[in-house]
């Protein structure tokens, strides 16, 4: 029995470490929603599920995830074990964790070794949907109808930013 969720056509997986970080990659999920991009979202553990993590990315490939955005927190080394699995790319999500305001999921993500890169975003909720939005463009360069969403996101998120006078 399979121990992960599947999402038939999904583009990009979403991993945690825990179902803690639900509440923050909860916006990533969001944002991709909005962009109507098919996706699926699970808590997987890179410490305490080793084997259902191995698992789920050959099965995650082979049904044709293009990348993987990944959230930890702590000793965050969820990102960086899914991209020593993967060619595809990984997109890392340190979360604000319980000690050192998530300092230490942010070095723990992004201070990858030379030849398995892992992007890194900001800690928290803006990371977050960041990295839901970088996927997106990244997604776009290929399908030109998401580049006409992302084209008019920015053009909405612009018009309702007010300049400084
Ligand atoms: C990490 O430890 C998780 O990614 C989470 O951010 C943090 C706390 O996990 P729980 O103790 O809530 O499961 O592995």
């Amino acid at each position: 029995m399979a121990s992960y969720t599947t999402v038939d056509g999904a583009r990009i997986g979403i991993l945690m470490g825990s179902a803690s970080d639900w509440p923050t990659m909860k916006r990533a999920s969001e944002t991709l929603d909005s962009f109507g991009v098919a996706h699926e979202s699970n808590a997987i553990s890179a410490h305490r599920n080793t084997k259902i993590l191995g698992e789920y990315l050959i099965d995650a490939e082979q049904r044709g995830i293009d990348l993987f955005i990944c959230a930890a927190g702590g000793a965050a080394h969820l990102a960086g074990v899914v991209a020593a699995h993967t060619q595809k790319p990984v997109l890392g999500c340190p979360m604000q964790a319980w000690a050192l305001d998530g300092l230490d999921s942010l070095l723990s993500t992004v201070q990858m070794p030379k030849g398995i890169p892992v992007a890194t975003f900001s800690i928290g909720g803006a990371g977050a949907t960041n990295a839901a939005i970088f996927a997106v463009q990244m997604l776009s360069m290929s399908d030109s109808d998401l580049l006409e969403r992302l084209t008019e996101f920015r053009k909405t998120q612009s018009e309702s930013t007010t300049p400084i006078k």
